[in-house]
């Protein structure tokens, strides 16, 4: 039986295909850089958050100023503030922070003492969630409210 070949060009084609797709793979597996947020020169308020596990639940706990040590604390802001939520991975498992009504989410963190953030701003006095939108995180826990007045 003979065995079928490829033309070389189709197999160079392949080849390339091939390359570009263990690229992206690689990329994709790379432990994260440390990025560091952008100034906050033009944020009016800023709330830290660190990730937590307690009694089996995951959870979000302030860090610092008023909510230091608060599970999932309530944020309060005003209308028109520029918001800056900064996130601290402390368990080393996956995460993020996103605002559901907003459509807003922070990059992914995984490694311990990694960090991430998110900025927003809305004009409407409303009631928005913060969460992890990891799969399973926000029902085991990890969710909180903000409150915009
Ligand atoms: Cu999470």
């Amino acid at each position: 039986m003979k065995a079928r070949q490829l033309p070389p060009v189709v197999r160079h084609r392949y080849g390339l295909l091939f390359l570009v797709l263990f690229a992206i793979l690689l990329a994709a597996c790379a432990p994260e850089e440390p990025v560091d947020p952008p100034p906050a020169n033009d944020i009016d308020i800023e709330f830290t958050l660190r990730t937590d596990r307690q009694n089996g639940d995951l959870v979000f706990v302030g860090v610092g100023d008023a909510i230091d040590g608060e599970v999932n604390p309530t944020l309060v802001v005003a209308a028109g503030e520029r918001v800056r939520l900064n996130l601290i991975n402390g368990d080393g498992m996956q995460h993020n922070i996103a605002i559901r009504e907003l459509n807003l989410a922070s990059s992914y963190i995984s490694s311990r003492d990694a960090e991430t953030w998110l900025d927003f701003e809305t004009d409407t006095p409303q009631t928005l969630n913060y969460w992890c939108d990891v799969p399973g995180h926000a029902e085991a826990g990890m969710e909180g409210e903000i409150i915009v007045e």
